[in-house]
């Protein structure tokens, strides 16, 4: 077809097909985004320091790279160092999806060790990496441990720092959609 000479590659069809399945966005609109992400990844992989770039365009007065690093770590789930067009179409989908989705996936990068209960360790890791995200240096702000405390009050969940004890998905989405929590919670 007329293609000559040009870099343009194609996607399998069965990566289309899942995406079809799994994400709202349509064919053309997949070729689309095919089309910008083999022209800043010719390689076919996309590394965190793409994240930083677009959180950096997006919080100009804020620092991206300690959220950036948890995000990446979220939705690079074999831990590979990048992501394949078909995980970067997911998790975008997943960010601009409804607010349910996007909460699982902020679940996703709070929950940093993966074992499906947000710590009081992870939620003050993951606060401090959005207050920065944020570029909040208002003296007026609580320490992210601080205000991991109050969420976890909030829920009664024992402040003993234990990895099994915290909030799980359907606590943290309820976390999220209490509009002064999700302040704390959300970037
Ligand atoms: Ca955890």
């Amino acid at each position: 077809m007329g293609c000559k000479g040009s870099k343009s590659k194609t996607i399998s069809h069965k990566n289309i097909d899942f995406l079809l399945n799994n994400t709202k966005f349509s064919r053309e609109k997949i070729d689309e985004l095919y089309q910008g992400f083999i022209e800043e990844c010719p390689n076919g992989k996309l590394g965190k320091k793409f994240l930083e770039e677009k959180y950096c365009e997006l919080y100009p007065n804020g620092s991206p790279v300690k959220f950036c690093h948890y995000l990446f770590k979220a939705l690079d789930e074999k831990n590979k160092g990048f992501l394949t067009f078909t995980q970067f179409i997911m998790a975008l989908s997943d960010l601009e999806g409804d607010l349910n989705t996007q909460y699982k996936l902020l679940f996703r990068v709070y929950d940093v060790n993966g074992n499906k209960i947000v710590d009081l360790k992870e939620m003050t890791q993951i606060i401090k990496a959005v207050d920065e995200l944020r570029g909040a240096s208002n003296k007026n702000e609580q320490p992210a441990e601080s205000k991991a405390t109050i969420i976890f009050n909030l829920f009664n969940k024992p402040i003993d720092k234990a990895k099994d004890q915290g909030l799980n998905e359907e606590e943290f989405i309820r976390a999220c959609s209490d509009s002064s929590i999700g302040m704390i919670l959300k970037p």
